[in-house]
């Protein structure tokens, strides 16, 4: 079953609240900047950009902003030159005769030129359409500091006179945006590449991560705004790579476990304002990415205490999950606890699944003997048991590919059987050969979190050349079509795809996407 909104609502969670402090002891500073825009421009067709919308010049000068008199339908497109995240203001003023009306403004906030270009009333996804950034105001008297309380994410704001009256214009001037994050440049020393491709690769990726670093690792700063366990697991591993807040990535970690079901299932998702309320969504492996997270912390980080004090909720969830196993080692998913891997539906999970189980397996095993559990031997078992079922039921050796349900092969399939190191290094190897000969190029996967794994997938199988060359095409396409940060959903051959059915309520800076700064620090510098 495809994911789609989940109403669990009759759940009961913990609440506990030692754990809720130690999240609260580890909220970082917001740092704030105050930033202008650089350019005035308009949205104009260009087919190389995304949705066929590029930025242009529009011959006035942005010193000049407060001598452009506005009236009736008129517009201006403040350009900040990169992606902000932060809250927007503005001094508006009048000329001409006395303000015989209200005035009446539009103003709308865009990642991306080709949402300035969308009508929100057209509009018919099925996420809520209140996640569109647009404001309409009506101002009595001018002139006036106009403070939006909202925080937004954009790189252009586009303000639009609905109405002044025939007798006078609005005029706008000093924008500023005070831009917020909790990634801190000043001690962070981004890496010198010799490859200028891969260089812009990484530096928009190490932007993306930094706008999504708010008082939680957020998935996106225009939306969900909040804190998702698939993304916190990729989101710390880019982080540790990079800006290294150690403290963000345990304040997450706090927060999922204080908050699991009462019966230890650990939501998708939390929400942390105005007070923290775990989400009644769940996704299959997502919880079970609470231990890769604590796992992957543990290993750059070392941190005994916190193990010992996570371990409880992280063995919890894997009892949860093994009693998902059949007697013969088989997973038997939950179309009610879906399995992820990506935003595509046209691909069966079911061995994805299979093989997320080992991966967090072998981790959590390694977890389970650092705080000395007694009961090591029976998760010992299990990884034989889930790994022999894979190797001997899932993997067809004529075609040297894992099978799913229904016969089916697909990438993901191979993909997380080769990071889960289900067979020999060799044997990876092969199959990642396999998997580039018949299922290359990739088709129908829509999310750089599942691109993420195919590059990883790659470079553990020693298949290097093939996981820089996917890793250009992929996040490069994304840079020639207009990105200043990465995107939440992207497939190549279909540019405009979104999970939600349009693309105005997708997310443009989504820390799922930034992953190539992990992926080059790990697999190309060290
Ligand atoms: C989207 C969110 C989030 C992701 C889920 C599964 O709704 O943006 O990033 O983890 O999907």
């Amino acid at each position: 079953m495809a994911f789609t909104f989940q109403i669990n609502n009759s759940l009961k969670f913990r609440h506990d609240e030692a754990l809720l402090a130690k999240s609260e002891a580890n909220r970082p500073e917001i740092i704030k900047k105050e930033v202008k825009p650089v350019r005035l421009v308009d949205i104009c067709e260009d087919p190389a950009w995304l949705g066929g919308w590029a930025p242009a010049d529009n011959g006035k000068d942005i010193s000049s902003l407060a001598e452009y008199g506005c009236k009736r339908n008129d517009k201006l497109i403040l350009d900040f030159g990169d992606h902000m995240v932060g809250t927007f203001r503005i001094h508006i003023d009048q000329t001409g005769s006395p303000m015989d009306a209200p005035l009446f403004l539009r103003l709308k906030f865009a990642e991306m030129p080709e949402e300035l270009k969308a009508e929100s009333r057209d509009y018919d996804g099925w996420l809520s359409r209140s996640w569109i950034q647009e404001e309409f105001v009506h101002l009595d008297e001018l002139p006036a500091d106009l403070v939006l309380p909202r925080r937004y994410s954009f790189r252009y704001v586009e303000l639009t006179v609905i109405d002044t009256s025939p007798k006078w214009q609005a005029v706008f001037s000093d924008p500023v945006v005070t831009t917020e994050t909790s990634a801190d440049y000043s001690s962070f020393t981004p890496l010198v590449l010799d490859d200028p491709d891969l260089q812009k690769i990484y530096d928009v990726g190490v932007k993306t991560l930094a706008d999504c670093m708010q008082d939680v690792f957020e998935d996106g700063p225009k939306r969900d705004r909040r804190l998702w366990l698939g993304d916190l697991r990729l989101q710390a591993l880019a982080n540790y790579a990079t800006f290294d807040r150690t403290d963000l990535v345990k304040r997450c970690l706090y927060l999922f476990a204080a908050m699991t079901t009462e019966d230890g299932k650990i939501s998708a998702n939390v929400f942390t304002k105005p007070k923290n309320v775990p989400d009644d969504t769940f996704l299959f492996e997502y919880s079970l990415f609470f231990i890769s997270t604590l796992y992957d912390l543990q290993k750059v980080h070392p941190d005994m205490d916190l193990v010992r004090e996570l371990y409880p909720v992280a063995k919890g969830q894997m009892d949860i999950t093994l009693k998902m196993i059949d007697e013969n080692g088989k997973l038997l998913t939950d179309e009610n606890y879906p399995v992820f891997v990506d935003w595509s539906n046209d691909f069966n999970k079911d061995t994805a699944g299979q093989a997320e189980v080992i991966y967090v397996l072998k981790q959590f095993i390694e977890l389970a003997k650092l705080v000395g559990d007694t009961d090591i031997a029976d998760y010992e078992s299990s990884l034989i048991k889930i790994s022999a079922y894979a190797r001997e039921q899932l993997f067809n050796k004529e075609r040297n590919l894992f099978v799913t349900t229904g016969d089916e092969y697909n990438i993901g399939s191979q993909v997380w059987m080769a990071l889960a190191h289900v067979m020999s290094d060799e044997e990876n190897k092969k199959i990642m050969e396999s998997t580039i000969r018949e299922l290359f190029p990739v088709k129908n996967i829509a999310t750089p979190y599942m691109y993420h794994h195919i590059v990883e997938a790659l470079f553990e199988a020693g298949l290097s050349e093939e996981a820089v060359k996917l890793m250009k095409d992929y996040w490069g396409k994304m840079i020639s079509l207009g990105a200043d940060t990465y995107w939440e959903a992207f497939d190549p051959d279909k540019p405009g795809y979104s999970p939600y059915g349009s693309p105005i309520v997708n997310s443009y800076c989504h820390a799922w996407s930034c992953t190539p700064v992990y992926l080059i620090k790990k697999y190309l510098m060290e």
